[in-house]
This record gives structure tokens, sequence and C-alpha cells, in this order.
């Protein structure tokens, strides 16, 4: 239920408008499940955070260094959120949770480690990296000499060629990480790689940070110079960035944070961000995120099993790949089946993926937000073969009723 649903719902009393709208996108998430690999639920804490009088604070500057008055507030809610964010990552040196998302943290960072036009190394967008990464459409590919890798054959990392591209290239930092990356990532040899060219190491964990977290899978703390992440995916925080930074970079990259591409943090949102890491600091986070991965693991295990084509094969985090290109399907069709059937899913690129990015070979599943309804094996393999009916062309409707069954069974926590 939305604030918006109570009669005495301030929202709905003076706009009804806007009230009906997230009324509605209340119903949405509860009758349809998310598979979206980037999204999650998070909880009605961090929901009250984000929408606390906080917002109305200005408090440009860091803790105890602002330029407004009237920020001591402001500045308790932001060192405990960095405190917490240093517990959890342990091993981090410092932790700005200052950055509006994950694009703006990249920006960031590389503005601080690259400088104007400086040279970079990230994972090409269609093989699994993301748009900051370095790609032509993104100002990280416009403002910096940027230079990609892709994967091999498998859907892998090719460590041969990330050294190739370091060596020729001689970077300034090296980024290691993605948004459709379903394998581990072997920060040492990363770190090795750039060490070898003396660049730095930027690891982006936005997707498996959760993961990462509750030390289900290994990061790059302790190893890469920065980490940047997201705080909504995995994490299950509200929508939001944050790094981690070494202490002899952390000062570059808080200033280029504030002031350099932020104004005014959004209290409301470093508020929320603390609410979550308390959250993901509990036992019952780590049993989650052990879950989501177990989760993935079926999976792709299921759709392997019914003739799919994964890519890499399987998965190491909460990721599954679906590769269509033997199929006389396309990610969108799939995508748009799904819907009518209750299910969000993305149509995504594959590597080596002949189709433009708005129909794509792909589809990118995600086992974060099911996992925070409460799904196990069972649900997992009711979801994995309506999936594999949409792909075989089956009519969405008749899975209409397995979805709502499984919306009812397992609602949004509150
Ligand atoms: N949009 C995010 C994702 O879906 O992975 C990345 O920015």
């Amino acid at each position: 239920m939305s604030t918006a649903d109570s009669p005495s719902s301030p929202l709905r009393q003076k706009d009804p408008e806007v009230a009906a709208w997230l009324q509605r996108e209340d119903r949405r998430q509860s009758g349809s499940l998310t598979l979206i690999a980037s999204e999650n639920h998070c909880s009605a804490a961090v929901r009250e955070a984000s929408g606390s009088r906080i917002t109305d604070k200005y408090a440009e500057g860091y803790p105890n260094k602002r330029y407004y008055g009237g920020c001591e507030v402001a500045d308790g809610v932001e060192e405990l959120a960095r405190q917490r964010a240093m517990q959890l990552f342990a091993g981090a040196e410092d932790a700005n949770v200052q950055p509006h998302s994950g694009t703006t943290a990249n920006l960031s960072v590389l503005m601080a480690l690259a400088g104007p036009n400086g040279r970079i190394v990230g994972m090409a967008l269609n093989a699994g990296g993301h748009l900051s990464h370095g790609h032509g459409k993104s100002h990280t590919g416009m403002m910096f000499q940027a230079k990609q890798y892709g994967v091999d054959g498998h859907g892998r990392i090719d460590l041969d060629e990330v050294r190739r591209l370091v060596k020729e290239h001689q970077p300034k930092v090296l980024i290691a990480g993605g948004s459709s990356y379903c394998r581990h990532i072997d920060y040492a040899a990363f770190a090795a790689i750039a060490k070898e060219a003396g660049a730095l190491l930027f690891a982006d964990i936005a997707h498996p940070a959760g993961l990462m977290a509750a030390g289900v899978i290994p990061g790059p703390i302790g190893i890469a110079d920065v980490v940047t992440t997201t705080t909504h995916k995995t994490l299950r925080g509200p929508r939001g960035g944050m790094i981690l930074a070494k202490k002899d970079v952390s000062k570059l990259i808080n200033s280029s944070v504030f002031p350099g591409s932020q104004g005014g943090p959004l209290v409301q949102q470093i508020a929320a961000k603390a609410v979550a890491f308390g959250e993901a600091l509990r036992p019952e986070f780590k049993a989650y995120a052990q879950q989501v991965k177990t989760n993935a693991a079926f999976l792709a295990e299921r759709l392997l099993a019914s003739g799919l084509d994964l890519v890499t094969g399987g998965t190491d985090n909460h990721i599954v790949m679906v590769d269509l290109r033997k199929l006389d399907v396309t990610g969108q069709q799939v995508e748009e089946r799904a819907l009518a059937a209750g299910l969000a899913v993305n149509k995504n690129a594959v590597p080596g993926d002949p189709r433009p990015p708005m129909v794509t070979s792909g589809l990118r599943l995600g086992t974060a937000a099911v996992t925070t309804r409460g799904f196990g094996r069972d649900q997992i393999a009711q979801v994995a073969d309506v999936i594999v009916g949409l792909v075989r062309g089956q009519d969405p409707e008749r899975f209409r009723g397995t979805i709502t069954a499984l919306c009812e069974a397992f609602p949004l926590p509150q």
C-alpha cells in the first residue's frame, strides 16, 4: 500500500492526479514480478527517510565544512551513512555518499583521476560494460580518450586483450565492472595490469555490490584504488550512488563530486542510504544475498535445461543473460510478451549482437527483486518455465494466472 492509499494522505487530498499515478505504480509493482537486474524493492524505512523533511535542506560541502548554516543534522546523517558504508565494505578507506547516481559517481571519478581529455580504458557496453565507461554517446566517451575491451567467444573478459589494450593506450584509469556481466571479475589481475602501465584501477560494482557487501562473492575493496556503486540494485537501498576510495585519492575524488560535478547533496537520499546500509549490516541481509545468488544459479540451470542459450553458459552473480541469436525472436519481442504476462524484464544486447540496441538479441534477467519478495527454488522454477514459454512464442495470457498467483502469495514487503 502506498501512503497515497490512505484517505488522510496529504498528497491524495492536495494533488489527486499525482497521487493516482503513484497508486498506479504501487499496483504495477505489486501485481507484476520485477526481473530487471538493476531494480529491487527497498524497505518502508528507506522510503520514509527518502520522503522526510530533510529534503528541504541545502548542505553544499561535507560534514562540518558546509557553505550553509543549520547543517548539524545533515552532518550527523551524512557521517552516519559514511561510517556504515565503510563498515559494510570493510577495508574501504573513505566513503563519499553524495553522488546522485552511479553515472555521476563515475564521471566524478574519471574527472578526478584522468582529467579532461585523459586516457581511459573500460569494457564496451555491448560486451557487458556500462555507458559511463567510455561509450561514444556518453560524456565519458566524449570528454576522455577512451578505448574499450570486449569479451572472448564465450562471453568472458579476456585478460590478455585487456593487457594488450592497456599497454597500447597507456590510460590513466582502467575500469573493471559492468551492467550485464554475470561472471566474477579477477580484480587482482586487473590491478596488476593497471600497475604495469602506471594506471589506477577503478572498479564499478553497481550491480553486484549487495552480494559483495554480504561476502557472497569476491569484491575489489582493498584492491582497486576507487570503487563506485549505486545503492538501489542488489544493495536494496534508495536510488543513488556512492564512491569508496583509498586515502591517497579520496581528496581528489571528494572535490570532484563537490564542487566539481554536483551542487547540494540530496540529504534525504543520504539518510535513506544510511538506513539501507544499516539493514545490509544485519545477518538477514547475508541470507538474502546468498538466496539472490542461489536463485540466479537455479534460474540459469532451468533455462539451460529447457534448451535456451545463456551468455557464458551460466552466472556467478544475480544476472542471467539469455542469448536469443539462434532463435527467431528478438529481445524486444520477448520483453513485450513478458510485460503482457506480468513480468518486467529488459531486452539487452549480447556480445556480438547483430541487432540494434532498441531491438537486441538478448534478455537480461536478475533475481534481486523477486528474492526480496521471498522467492525460492519452486517460484524460480515457475518463472523460468514462463520465460521459456514466452521465448517459444506461447500466448502471454496463458501465464497471467501463474504470475498473479505468485504476486499474491509473495506480496511486496512493507
Ligand atoms: N540502468 C542500469 C542498469 O540497468 O544496469 C545501469 O545504469
